[in-house]
């Protein structure tokens, strides 16, 4: 199969990025690896490099860094593009997906339960799209995979629709049309322009919050993972801080996918390791790291808890608060 994987990182993604890369090589996938790199130190950029291919996207007119997602239009050549984001690691293989996509198949997983039915008639106008949307599953854009003619054609209007947005102000309210960027866009085209093309849903194969809390892992070796029984195929922290920052420690939790990073970072099989002083102490390899970790998952279930009691305008600020750290 001959597959490319891109993801974008910058200097506060690169724990995540590696994390990411080597659950890739732990599952089996040999393809390239691509990184666009939108703000990475030179240290980090030398030890990607014997790794993965670094690429810098432009810096003028784009705004924030989950725009150039689609800026793989400009380096993808043949074969299958696989998007992938650098907070979300591979468990499974993707065999299946990919060789579906190589016949031309769009494939993604559902978002959010909640986000399924997400469209609006204002995509038209706001993306520049061709026809209307129709209803169609919403899917998360942390992992696409996309093959065959279709690959450059949708890549090139994702680019187009997504490029719109840069001279718009974001939104920070899930009702508005833009909210969710260049997922937005994506889905935008799926259903209007490239409605026709078969797409490849998938219900249960990525572990998003809060399911990712009750999902288990159940070999650390294989990085095999079940979610209610089910095996699961990417673990996706979207949202912030993220674990591996130094603000990690106000959300983590024993999910698997903090679980996953101490041995997705240092085991000794992965592809790159990071040395341990680079990520918080709840993430290092150590008795005192486990001990950190356990007692955050106290903490950090006692603030959910409370969380459930802050009157409705507090809530709505930390909503918010937290989407904006998602986004920045
Ligand atoms: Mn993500």
């Amino acid at each position: 199969m001959n597959e490319t994987y891109y993801t974008v990182a910058d200097r506060r993604f690169f724990p995540g990025t590696v994390a990411m890369l080597n659950s890739l090589r732990l599952t089996g996938h040999n393809g390239e690896i691509v990184v666009l790199d939108s703000g990475l130190t030179d240290d980090q950029r030398s030890r990607l490099d014997p790794h993965a291919r670094l690429e810098r996207p432009p810096s003028e007119g784009v705004e924030h860094q989950a725009l150039l997602k689609p800026w793989v239009h400009k380096l993808h050549r043949d074969g299958v593009a696989v998007l992938i984001d650098s907070d979300l690691v591979v468990t499974a293989s993707l065999g299946n997906l990919l060789a579906a996509a190589g016949e031309g198949k769009v494939c993604a997983c559902w978002d959010h339960p909640n986000a399924i039915d997400r469209i609006f008639p204002e995509w038209v106008e706001l993306f520049g799209l061709e026809t209307a949307p129709r209803p169609r599953t919403y899917v998360n854009a942390g992992f696409v995979a996309i093959g065959g003619a279709v690959a450059p054609l949708l890549l090139r209007r994702w680019w187009e629709a997504t490029e719109r947005l840069t001279e718009r102000q974001w939104i920070p309210d899930a009702r508005d049309p833009a909210w969710d960027f260049d997922q937005d866009t994506l889905n935008a085209l799926l259903m209007s322009e490239f409605a026709e093309v078969e797409l490849v849903d998938l219900p249960h194969d990525m572990a998003l919050p809060p399911e990712l809390y009750r999902t288990k892992v159940v070999d650390p070796q294989t990085l095999e993972t079940t979610l209610d029984g089910r095996p699961v195929r990417f673990l996706h922290y979207t949202g912030g801080p993220k674990p591996w920052n130094r603000h990690g420690w106000t959300r983590s939790r024993r999910d698997a996918y903090t679980a996953l990073l101490p041995r997705l970072l240092f085991g000794s099989d992965v592809t790159l390791s990071l040395d341990p002083v680079e990520v918080p102490l709840w993430l290092r390899p150590t008795a005192p790291g486990a001990a950190a970790l356990s007692a955050l998952n106290v903490v950090n279930r006692g603030i959910r808890a409370v969380g459930s009691r802050v009157p409705h305008g507090m809530e709505a600020r930390l909503r918010l608060l937290r989407s904006r750290l998602a986004k920045g």
